[in-house]
């Protein structure tokens, strides 16, 4: 570099310009880098530190008693966007009230006879359930049964940390008072819906998916063919649009029949994976993970993958993606592996 450049550059930069030309990529044809990788987590490691938080760490410590993935490469979160954790709540605990500007989803691992309240409205959980607490709904957790209970939070927490919008806000009540009968939203946002009724058009009404409807959805479709990237999909609809869970994250179920093994592809979005039944074996760009109940994985965007079921049983996953996120500014794009 000529000195009268390097002059120029430090002027520049002495009133906070920068000269295109210093950028260190030219005019070439590229496309997604992840600045993070495939990340695996067993999941004996995190049931057995969430049982351990259970025994050291109290509510007092810690407002809501979670283990997060967190992927080496970020400075926070499972994937750039999302965070996966798992939340454990002892028999008489209450997680209080509050409510942020991340939006939330709850899978229900184990145990039974908790409530969560979002908005006025008590739903009861058990195993299989899928819960949302969109931005800025009021939610608190309450375990007034005789068993601990284990689920897995997804929240866009890294993405409203990169956006910086993290509004977060106690609740002075501690804990809500329900005011909605049982069964309120499922009531009023189905295919029947009160007429007067406004609704929010960007963010959903909190919902609660039963594991028994899922279940049977799966037993009605799972002879159709499928995805052939990811076997039987179904959505988390947003159950007054159609659209995704939340703005910012569609949550799916995934099975793979017996012996299944689908095709490789990648695309724009990154998907998170959480194992719910089943073993067999994904391929995630250069990496072989092999995977049983409990295990949950990361697959950084642009990165080529596709799943094997190792056994004559159906394989469950959860599964939880930015693509809303893509899909709303026009940057999602597919690419399927050639044979
Ligand atoms: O939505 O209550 O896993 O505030 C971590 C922090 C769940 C929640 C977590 C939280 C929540």
């Amino acid at each position: 570099m000529s000195e009268a450049l390097k002059a120029f550059e430090d002027e520049l930069q002495s009133k906070n310009f920068k000269g295109y030309w210093q950028n260190i990529q030219g005019d070439v044809a590229r496309e997604p880098v992840p600045s993070f990788a495939p990340c695996f987590w067993k999941g004996k490691d995190l049931f057995a530190a969430t049982e351990k938080a259970g025994e050291v760490v109290g509510l007092d410590v810690s407002f809501r008693r979670v283990i997060q993935l967190w992927n080496p490469a970020l400075k926070n979160g499972t994937s750039r966007t999302l965070v996966l954790n798992l939340q454990l709540l002892k028999p008489g605990e209450d997680a209080l009230s509050h409510r942020h500007m991340a939006g939330a989803i709850r899978f229900i691992l184990k145990g039974q006879g908790t409530r969560l309240i979002v908005e006025g409205e008590s739903f009861e959980i058990g195993e299989g359930d899928f819960v949302t607490t969109p931005s800025w709904t009021w939610h608190d957790h309450e375990n007034h049964g005789g068993e601990s209970m284990m689920w897995l939070d997804g929240l866009d927490a890294p993405l409203v940390r990169l956006l910086e919008t993290d509004f977060h806000e106690p609740d002075p009540r501690k804990k809500q008072t329900v005011t909605k009968p049982e069964g309120y939203t499922l009531a009023t946002v189905g295919a029947l819906r009160p007429s007067w009724m406004k609704q929010n058009s960007i963010q959903p009404p909190a919902f609660c998916y039963k594991w028994a409807d899922t279940e049977r959805a799966l037993s009605k479709v799972g002879e159709q063919p499928g995805d052939p990237y990811d076997g039987i999909v179904l959505d988390y609809a947003n159950p007054l649009t159609g659209g995704p869970t939340l703005p910012t994250m569609a949550c799916q179920i995934h099975m793979l029949r017996g012996s299944e093994k689908t095709k490789s592809h990648r695309h724009t979005s990154s998907t998170i994976y959480h194992v719910w039944r089943g073993g067999g074996v994904s391929y995630i760009g250069d990496q072989r993970y092999e995977w049983e109940q409990g295990d949950s994985f990361v697959v950084p965007l642009w990165n080529f993958h596709h799943h094997e079921n190792t056994s004559k049983e159906p394989a469950v996953f959860f599964v939880m993606s930015d693509k809303p996120l893509m899909d709303a500014i026009g940057h999602y794009r597919e690419d399927a592996k050639a044979d």
